[in-house]
């Protein structure tokens, strides 16, 4: 069909990339703005805890693991894969686990900075509250050992020199559009009593055919006016009215805009909300048709705010580097330009002026080796 030809041109596409380019953008250091805790769960991971759910009989391994092992899903199918891996990996237990192993695979590929997006969960049955959930995340991020962690403003000055990866990581907190206001409210007042852990901001994710703006417009309102940051997924699916709403509230910034009509491009463009682009994901979604079609490009070349992520490198297998690669063989971007589009990246993220400040001098030293 048209969707596997295109899938496997994309894939091509891929294997095509300069082996050596892969090499030097792996090197390359990179901000990582838009990243799923659960769909960036490694592959190995997953099956492991399905394996052991298997065992366990409480679910069936071999459906599953046909189901994660599948390449292509559509928008839709991709909701269904998440309620499956929220069943295997929400426990307190994996979910330090899982934050640890997401951590270090950026930090391995020479992401400085991380902020890491996750959907508080509550799960009376095994004794789970939003609260317990997100203290089992930071509980994974204090067990990070092998390399330099920064993850609130207080551990500022333990950053030693002794490893050779550092990595600031901050959080932000998710809002399900499956949510009502008060369970919206709700994360918003976490995310205020967490900030000392490094929680800077607010994220509306999820299934984009579900709810109304109306509904979690209160809390990210509330969030704002507390002086967190928000982004918001918008225009995965066609919504103009959502999509108004959405960029009259002025969020930090906005995930995806796939699909965004003349106006709307009109008005982002004239508000400069930096937008977190994610490829690889809306070319497995089928948000976007093809690679060579995708607004990257006329967004990089109306010089608007863009930032290249991964969205969810589990379950759409990739990584950031990865993500530069697919621009420098699709768009034709060089060196140069590849370290820019990470450089400027350091400009949209939300923590802090003294993070800023140590980013820019990481980039600032590397820049000096390429010119
Ligand atoms: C919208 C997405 C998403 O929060 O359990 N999520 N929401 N669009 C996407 N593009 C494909 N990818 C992931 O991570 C998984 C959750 O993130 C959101 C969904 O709500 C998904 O359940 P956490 O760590």
């Amino acid at each position: 069909s048209y969707w596997k030809r295109k899938n496997i041109e994309f894939q091509y596409k891929k294997l095509k990339t300069n082996l050596k380019v892969m090499d030097w953008l792996v090197s390359m250091p990179k901000v990582e703005l838009h990243a799923h805790l659960n769909g960036s769960i490694r592959n190995s991971t997953l099956l492991e805890l399905a394996r052991e759910l298997g065992e366990k009989g409480t679910i069936v391994f071999s459906d599953f693991e046909h189901v994660i092992k599948k390449n292509d899903r559509s928008l839709r199918e991709v909701f269904k894969l998440f309620d499956l891996i929220h069943i295997v990996t929400t426990d307190h237990k994996t979910i330090t686990r899982i934050t640890k192993e997401v951590v270090e695979d950026f930090a391995a590929e020479n992401v400085v900075y991380l902020e890491l997006r996750t959907t508080p969960k509550k799960n009376d049955s095994i004794g789970m509250s939003k609260r317990s959930y997100m203290e089992a995340v930071v509980e994974g991020l204090r067990s990070i050992r092998n390399l330099d962690i920064n993850f609130s403003s207080d551990d500022f000055d333990k950053y030693s020199s002794t490893n050779e990866k550092k990595i600031f990581v901050r959080l932000l907190l998710s809002i399900d559009r499956r949510e009502s206001t008060e369970s919206a409210m709700e994360t918003v007042n976490l995310a205020l009593e967490m900030r000392d852990v490094g929680v800077v901001g607010i994220d509306l994710s999820g299934n984009p055919t579900v709810g109304e703006w109306a509904t979690f417009f209160p809390a990210l309102k509330f969030a704002r006016e507390q002086g967190l940051s928000v982004t918001l997924h918008c225009g995965e699916v066609p919504n103009s009215v959502e999509i108004q709403s959405m960029l009259d509230f002025l969020p930090g910034r906005i995930g995806h805009a796939c699909c965004f009509q003349d106006q709307e491009w009109r008005k982002l463009k004239s508000s400069k909300i930096p937008v977190e682009i994610c490829l690889t994901s809306n070319i497995r979604t089928e948000t976007i048709s093809s690679i060579d079609v995708h607004h990257f490009a006329e967004l990089y070349k109306a010089n608007h705010p863009i930032v290249l992520c991964t969205d969810d490198s589990g379950v759409f297998s990739t990584n950031l580097s990865t993500e530069y690669a697919l621009v420098s063989s699709t768009f034709g971007l060089g060196r140069m330009e590849l370290f820019e589009l990470a450089r400027k990246a350091v400009d949209y993220i939300y923590a802090g002026k003294g993070v800023k400040m140590e980013l820019i001098k990481v980039f600032e030293s590397v820049g000096r080796t390429l010119e």
